[in-house]
Order: C-alpha cells, then structure tokens, then sequence
C-alpha cells in the first residue's frame, strides 16, 4: 500500500467505463454508454447541482483561493450537505449578474454528479432549492437557468426558500424528525411546532414547479425524505400517464418505530402517491410494507410481488442497492502519487510508514464515531507493540450544526479524540488524528488508497458510499474493511469484509487486531471480490435498473389505462381524520392507537437501542 511516483496505468478487470483522460467528472463516456432514459426527465432533489455564489473578491469571477476552492472549508455550515451528497466544491468559470461577477459550484461526485450527465443528455429539468446568493440574479423570471453554465443543455428550475422555510422544512421536520426517526433515534425526534406544516408548505412548492413542467410523457423523479408528501401532491396534478418515482435514501424503520411519526399517516399516503417507490435494501422495503399494512387498513398489500394498492392508486416498492462511480474513485487513486500523499501526511504531522487505520463519515450521530473511538481506545490498551505504529485518521465532515444533537455529538467526538491521544500520546506519536478539513476527491482517494484498514462503523446507515468509494479505491487490492453490520452495504458486501457490531467494544477491537495481522493473500483475496462486485453494482448500473423499473411501470400504466378512482371517493386517514390534507395530529393521534393496540411482531429487527421513555 506504498505508493510510488509513477501513474499506475492498469484497470481494473470489471472496469469497462474508466477513463482514460483522469477526469472528475462523468462527461462524454457517461452520455455515449451511461444510463439512458426514457422519455422526458424531471429529477426533484433538495440540493442542486449547480450553485450561483457571486465571486469573493465581487470583482473577478475566478474565486481561487489557496484550499483550491472557494467553499473548500466544511465547516462552513450553509453547504456541507451538497458536500456530502457529492455535488459543489469546485468552482468554475463565471457569469455577470449585473455588474457583479459570478462563480458557479459543480458537481464532483455522488448521485448529483451521475445524474447530471443524464438530464443533460435528455434535456431534462432539475428542481431544487436554490441556495446559493446569486442562484436568482441569474435565473429568469420563473426561477430557471440553463445548465451545465458551458452548454446549457438541461434546466435547472430554483425554488425559492424562505429562512423559516429553510429552518423548519430542512433543519425542522426532515431532520429532526424524519431523520433521527427513519435511523431509529427516537429519542431525537423533536417535533417543533410549525414544522410539519413548513414541511407540507414546501412540498407543494416542489409540487406546483412539477406540475408547470410535467407533460404526459414526464417521469418524475424525487430524491429522499425531504418529498414524503409530495408524490400524491404530484400525482393528483400531473397527467395520468406521468410516471411519479422517488428513491429513499435512508432507511425505513419499522413499525414499532414508526408508529411514533408525527402525522406518520399523511406521510404513508403521500409516498403511495408514487407509481414507483425504491429503498436500499430488502429490509427498508418489508418495513415499509409492514407499516402500509398496520397503519393503512384499508391498502393492498402484495408483499411478495411488493406492491401497494391504496385509494385506487398502485405503488410498486423495490430494493436497488446504489452504487459509486467506481471507475472514477479507481482512477484518482491510481493518480494518486506519493508527494501528493506525503504532503498530506506532514500537513497532518502522521510518519510515513505508519499503518493507517481510516474513518470518512459526516459528523452525523448515526456513524458511530464515538464507539468506533471506543475501539480504538480498547484496541490500544490491548496491543502496546502498536503504540508508535499505528494512526487512525478520522476525517470528519460538519453537518447541520443548527441542530442542538449535532453539535453536542461533535463536542463528545473532539472531546474523546483529546482524550484518547492524552493518554497514549508520546513526543513523536499520536493515535488519532482528527480532522474536520473537507478533502478534495483527490486527496480523499489519495488516502483510501493509502489506508491499511479502513473502519466503518454506523448504528445504522441507509446503504453507505464510503464503504464502496473505499473499495474502488483501493487498487493496490491489499486494503481489508471493517464493515458494521447495520449499514444497507453490509448486505451486498458484507460476506468479504470483516463484520463488526460497533457496540460490542471487544469484539470490535479484536477484529481490528484481526485486520491488521491479516495474511496479505487473504486480503487480496477479499479486496477482489469486493472490488468486483462495487465495480458490477455502480452508480451507473444503479440508475439503469432504476430507469429499467421506471420503463416497467410505465408501461403497466399504459396498459392498464387510468387507475381504479378511489370506490369511496376517499381515502383512509381522510376518512377517519374527518378532513384531507392538514389534519396532521388528529392523523397522527389515531395512527398511534391503532398501531398501539397491536401487538408488535417486528422487534426484533429493530434497531431501536433508543427507544425513548416519553411520547414524542
Ligand atoms: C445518505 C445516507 C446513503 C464526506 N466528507 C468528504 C466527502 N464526503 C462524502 C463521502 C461520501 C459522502 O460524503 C457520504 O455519503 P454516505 O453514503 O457515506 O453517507 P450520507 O451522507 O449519510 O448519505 C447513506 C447515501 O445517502 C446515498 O444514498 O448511502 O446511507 O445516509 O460520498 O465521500 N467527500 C470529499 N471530501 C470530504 O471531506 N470529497
């Protein structure tokens, strides 16, 4: 795991889309072989893939800074989400608005960066939030700008946000109740007042600019948990042969969980406005059925064919593990040389043979950062010999610092990495290093490459990209994973990777003295069935069985005509709410009695060691 001077030139086996020019970005390769899709394409996301920020100096529009980067600095809370969720550091070439100059953020990796190419190659829309400050100076009167800023192939159409909105929708309802809910924190779950109807609000905002832009052709693809409403919002507004499909991204609790939703019930009905609803896994999927079945009485539910008919309306649910752009990792880890790392290394002071033990995550209280620490600590105690020989970087990205739990969690990780290095530190050596630096692509997979073990170790993770960006980064093929079995990844890569509960700290620690004494031939051996199958499931084939999907209930659509209209003219929580949308707690209240008065058969997959003593 030395690396040399030299550009390594090999390619990997599988690996049929690397390219050659070194590129970032999914550009030519991705419009002649990539995904295609189609028909008409709307993708419905909270971040954009484009960002308009007027230039620092307001003078020029080359926004360089020393970092490389104009937003190189994760700590700056107004964008580390697009960061995580791979769109934006980078900033290009300029527009004016007025007199002022502008720089544009792109996207570099992720789900933002492997779509891009698609909607540019369908000339499709892309709806977002636009927060950047000069994301409307450049727009037109209905909000929309031509993207990429080169060609403008595709529109980008911004809604607008209030800072309340913003407040209550996204730091409120999404992440404060549906995310810690959906990862089973439900003593996290803070239901303010107002933000479930900010939440609803902004919905029907995403809504209204779907329903401008669909035609009878249109897909209408929605991105994640911030959209729980709007796919029947949509649904009643677009024309009946408009495909409405949305992938959520993280996991579906159960139903012990879920019963404790705020308006748990609207939510339910507004995903089941989708013709196509995708999860990561198998798990997700059974949850949310099982959830339709108690909370839903009156849906149809086909668990083994997984589809949902509810209201005259039918949902088909499906589990497609995402993938990474595995090629593009692989090549800038093969680009990776070793005065780029050795300046990494001095700049974070660690010696150049040590053994390097890695976590990547967002500063998230669902990644397990503190029982990873834990570990290592326990790991330490046990294994002097390994004092002075081996360094954990933890790269830690900020992330919705507003929320008072996210805060409180990055003061327990700093406060025990301090810890942890008092103790065992000496003149020369310390065990963690710690750093909340965002790290551009390239120095990222400089040090995946780098990394003897790398550790992953959420309480629960939808699915889990660091896992396979590590993965398709490691191409010298001796790399070995620590991979907890609570993430959507461990059911596809799990079988090659070391397993770990990351609550067990013993068990943790010795599979870490496991990893590090591992024969090299075993880790190649695993690092090569794990290296095929990230490269066999990536992001590429991910939205090609999406979009294969999408292509199979659009053409039950057309077969079947217009859907059954709903026999009663009504649909359940309306019916027992005694009124439609709106009626949040009276849906919620009723929800939560019903579920209560069952007995709860799922427990046992719950993940809930955090279950709260209180009623949220
Ligand atoms: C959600 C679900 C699901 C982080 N710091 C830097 C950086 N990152 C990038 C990583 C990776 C991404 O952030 C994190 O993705 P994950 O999948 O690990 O986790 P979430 O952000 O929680 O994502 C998750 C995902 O959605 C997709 O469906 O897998 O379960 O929770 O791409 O590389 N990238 C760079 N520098 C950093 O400092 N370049």
């Amino acid at each position: 795991m030395r690396l040399t001077d030299e550009r390594l030139s090999s390619t990997h086996p599988n690996n049929r889309r690397l390219r050659a020019d070194g590129g970032k970005r999914a550009t030519d390769d991705a419009q002649s072989d990539g995904p295609t899709f189609p028909g008409s394409l709307i993708v419905v996301s909270n971040r954009q893939p484009y960002r308009h920020e007027y230039a620092d100096d307001g003078a020029t529009s080359d926004a360089e800074d020393p970092d490389g980067g104009s937003s190189a600095s994760a700590a700056d809370e107004s964008e580390p989400e697009t960061r995580a969720d791979g769109a934006a550091p980078e900033t290009e070439t300029g527009v004016l608005a007025g007199d002022k100059s502008v720089s544009v953020d792109e996207p570099t990796g992720g789900l933002t960066a492997g779509l891009d190419p698609v909607l540019q190659q369908v000339e499709g829309t892309w709806i977002a939030w636009g927060d950047g400050e000069a994301d409307f100076d450049v727009a037109d009167e209905r909000n929309r700008v031509a993207v990429p800023p080169d060609d403008g192939s595709y529109t980008l159409r911004r809604i607008d946000l209030s800072e309340e909105a913003v407040d209550s929708y996204y730091y409120g309802f999404s992440n404060r109740v549906l995310w810690p809910l959906c990862h089973g924190f439900t003593d996290l779950v803070e239901n303010r007042s107002n933000d479930f109807d900010w939440y609803r609000t902004v919905n029907e905002r995403f809504a209204e600019a779907v329903a401008e832009n669909a035609t009878a052709d249109s897909t209408v693809w929605l991105q994640d948990y911030h959209f729980a409403l709007a796919p029947r919002m949509i649904r009643e507004s677009v024309p009946q042969s408009t495909t409405v499909a949305q992938f959520w991204h993280i996991p579906w609790p159960t139903a012990t969980t879920f019963q404790r939703c705020p308006s748990g019930g609207q939510l339910l009905e507004g995903v089941l406005g989708n013709d196509l609803l995708g999860f990561h896994v198998d798990r997700y999927a059974d949850n949310f059925l099982e959830c339709v079945r108690r909370f839903l009485p009156s849906a149809t539910v086909d668990r083994d064919r997984r589809i949902v008919s509810y209201g005259g309306h039918t949902t088909r649910v499906v589990a497609t593990p995402m993938g990474v752009d595995a090629a593009s990792y692989d090549q800038d880890a093969r680009s990776a040389s070793q005065t780029q790392l050795s300046s990494l290394f001095e700049k974070y002071d660690i010696a150049e043979d040590t053994v390097i033990g890695l976590g990547v995550d967002r500063l998230d209280y669902t990644k397990g950062i503190p029982e990873r620490l834990a570990a290592i600590e326990r790991f330490l105690e046990r294994n002097p010999t390994w004092h002075g020989e081996f360094t954990f970087i933890q790269k830690a990205t900020l992330s919705r610092t507003d929320i008072q739990a996210y805060e409180r969690y990055g003061d327990l990780v700093r406060s025990e990495v301090e810890r942890i290095n008092q103790r065992f530190r000496t003149r020369e050596w310390k065990p963690i290093v710690y750093t909340e630096d965002y790290l551009d692509s390239d120095d990222l997979c400089a040090l995946y490459r780098r990394a003897d073990v790398m550790v992953v170790s959420p309480l629960v993770d939808g699915m889990n990209l660091v896992t396979q960006e590590y993965i398709a980064s490691s191409v010298d093929g001796d790399g070995t994973l620590l991979l907890s079995d609570r993430t959507g990844a461990h059911e596809t890569l799990g079988s090659h990777a070391i397993t770990i509960d990351p609550t067990d700290t013993d068990g943790f620690a010795g599979r870490l003295e496991a990893a590090l004494s591992m024969p090299p031939h075993e880790r190649k051996q695993r690092m090569n069935t794990l290296r095929n199958r990230v490269f066999d499931m990536d992001l590429d084939s991910w939205m090609e069985t999406q979009f294969d999907w999408i292509r199979r209930v659009r053409s039950e659509i057309g077969q079947t005509g217009p859907q059954d209209p709903d026999p009663d003219g009504e649909r359940d929580f309306d019916r027992k709410s005694g009124s439609g949308r709106g009626s949040g707690s009276q849906s919620q209240s009723q929800s939560r009695s019903r579920s209560q008065s069952q007995s709860d058969s799922d427990s046992s997959s719950d993940r809930d060691s955090h279950e709260p003593t209180q009623p949220v």
